[in-house]
């Protein structure tokens, strides 16, 4: 359909009312859709939480009843009791479902969707149909992960890096249907989040509403821009790799196999070579959430907004050119480590320039402590201490010593919790009014980030020490280990803390559904900000906007010294008269 096609479509003819599946389950408007990826993303954090918990139990006191445990049976318990390989499997779901469907479908599908037509000024997403399948495609393949639960022989258990030749190792045997569930799941992900980039790009690119120049879009959609070209870069090499796996292990090649003439490290590089781009799809969406949050919040236009645009764009092309990275331990050529280790450092300073100007949009701000915002300064103090444990693994020789430890585990806590999970609680508290039109309860809001803050960093800070005392990770119990025995009261401590983090979630779980049913009705802009969703009637209706908004200047174009608590009057950039049409 041509532009004007979908204008006339979206805003011309009159709309019979769609009945109840085309409204919430077939739905191809990009609102619904995005809700749907939030729906998946915050059911699965459910066994992706309850994973956590088992293994933090089972660290602890190893050899005790894991509690709510009774039904479930062998070989995955024992009476109540864990044994290893469902530990393995429990780090394996764990991961694979907190990255591939909680971050990704809340980050990416649903912030994705719901904000991008919305703060570019346009009616909808360029492919609605394609969105559709998109998020059905996803869900199928949440659907396939989780049957690997109910199959014989039980879930993949290789780690959610899937390293050859473990995942290979049910070779022809047949019966480990787990792993094959685990790789094919992952490849309907990634054509579901291939139809999605394709169409986040396109929408980005051809529908911005008449003066919303690249430069004038909100640092979020720039974020999501650049997950978008990332995922459209990175996720095939993975989709690609898993189905020379599944031949592997189903069809008698030997891609991976070295007794056939593979290469097991050849894994380890398409693997990575996806992953390390994945790590920023998981937070470039953060950090362009918190930047809007920081702005809004601070009654301060962005600092240095082109350089924030232009560090999450290095920060993207140097993501392909490090992945090696994580294969220092892999008996790679010391020179071409040294390579890997130089390029990774580099990303040091898009990272650090990015911070500075967060600090610099906050300084002299006049600084609203609302839920949100306490949700993006979590994001932003957490990510620099998993910026900082990043540098030291980037370095070679000290990687050496701290190369599968709970360091690594400490780090990507703080980068995927601190960073990714933050950001997704501070975008969830700032666009639910926008979304459901309703506001969420601020003091319950408030309680639960900060519980949650803390909470946080007694779990995950501790781990960097068991990792330099040398407690490995992906081991199922810590106390055979003589030398570990120091360490074990830090395991009682960080599980009793990640008791009170899950727990303290309830909070949001009833603060999200009180407020759906009950929460204050959201006016159209609660939080005086300025980009253009909030532009929009408060729920958006179908086809966002009564007229389609011109763009005189962007949403951080305005700076007033002094600035008052509205900073940017509504009517000064918007036009109030309609689009031009034709
Ligand atoms: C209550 C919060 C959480 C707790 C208590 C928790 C706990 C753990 C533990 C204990 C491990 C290490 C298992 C081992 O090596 O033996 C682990 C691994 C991991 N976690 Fe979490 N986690 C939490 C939240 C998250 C979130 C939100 C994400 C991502 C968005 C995440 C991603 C991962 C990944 C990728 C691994 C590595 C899995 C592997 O080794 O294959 N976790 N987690
Ligand atoms: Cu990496």
């Amino acid at each position: 359909m041509s532009r004007s096609a979908v204008v006339h479509h979206l805003a011309g003819e009159p709309h019979s009312r769609p009945g109840f599946m085309r409204t919430y389950l077939f739905s191809t408007d990009h609102k619904m859709i995005g809700k749907q990826f939030l729906w998946l993303g915050l059911l699965m954090m459910i066994p992706g939480g309850l994973a956590a918990m088992m293994m933090r139990w089972q660290l602890a006191w190893p050899g005790t009843r894991v509690p709510f445990t009774g039904g479930i049976p062998e070989p995955f318990m024992y009476d109540g009791h864990m044994g290893p390989e469902f530990y393995n499997s429990l780090f394996t779901m764990h991961g694979t479902i907190m990255i591939f469907f909680v971050a990704m479908p809340i980050l990416v599908g649903a912030f994705g969707n719901f904000l991008i037509p919305l703060m570019i000024g346009a009616r909808d997403m360029a492919f609605p149909v394609l969105n559709m399948l998109s998020f059905w495609v996803g869900l199928l393949s949440g659907l396939l992960m989780i049957a690997g639960f109910f199959v014989p022989g039980g879930h993949a258990a290789a780690g959610w890096t899937s390293y050859v030749p473990l995942s290979a190792a049910a070779h022809f045997t047949g019966v480990d249907w787990g792993q094959n569930l685990w790789c094919i799941s992952l490849i309907f992900l990634g054509i579901s989040s291939l139809m999605g980039s394709i169409n986040y790009i396109t929408t980005i690119i051809n529908m911005r509403a008449v003066g919303m120049t690249l430069f004038r879009m909100p640092l979020v959609i720039w974020s999501l821009f650049i997950t978008a070209i990332l995922l459209l870069l990175a996720l095939p090499v993975l989709t690609s790799a898993l189905g020379m796996l599944l031949f592997d292990r189903m069809a008698g090649t030997s891609f991976f196999l070295p007794e056939g003439g593979g290469e097991p490290i050849l894994w380890q590089h398409l693997f990575w070579f996806f992953g390390h781009p994945e790590v920023y799809v998981m937070i470039l969406p953060g950090m362009g959430i918190a930047s809007e949050i920081l702005s809004t919040f601070s009654r301060k236009p962005i600092f240095g907004y082109k350089a924030m645009a232009f560090s999450m764009c290095s920060i993207a092309f140097l993501g392909f050119v490090v992945w090696g990275h994580h294969m220092f331990q892999s008996g790679m050529n010391p020179v071409l480590g040294m390579s890997f280790m130089v390029s990774t450092m580099v990303i040091a300073v898009p990272s650090a320039i990015k911070t500075f100007n967060w600090l610099g949009t906050l300084y002299r701000g006049s600084i609203h402590f609302t839920t949100p915002m306490l949700g993006a300064l979590a994001f932003v103090s957490m990510f620099v201490v998993g910026g900082l444990s990043g540098i030291f693994m980037a370095s070679l020789p000290v990687d050496i010593f701290i190369h599968d430890t709970y360091f690594i585990v400490a780090h990507i806590h703080y980068v995927l919790f601190g960073g990714s999970m933050f950001g997704i609680f501070a975008g969830i508290y700032f666009w639910f009014p926008k979304m459901f039109g309703r506001m969420m309860n601020e003091t319950l809001g408030k309680i639960h980030m900060v519980v949650t803050f803390i909470a946080f960093n007694f779990t995950f800070f501790p781990m960097h020490i068991l990792g330099v005392g040398g407690h490995m990770r992906r081991i199922y119990d810590p106390t055979v280990y003589e030398f570990l025995a120091d360490l074990q009261p830090i395991n009682v401590f960080i599980t009793i803390s990640a008791i009170c983090l899950g727990v303290a979630q309830i909070l949001f779980v009833i603060n999200f559904f009180w407020s759906l049913a009950a929460g204050r009705r959201a006016e159209r802009n609660p939080w005086r900000s300025n980009t253009l969703e909030w532009s929009a009637p408060t729920p958006p209706p179908h086809g966002n906007f009564e007229t389609l908004p011109n763009v005189y200047r962007g949403p951080y174009e305005y700076s007033v010294p002094g600035a008052p608590e509205d900073y940017l009057p509504q009517d000064r950039r918007l036009d109030p008269k309609p689009a031009p049409t034709g």
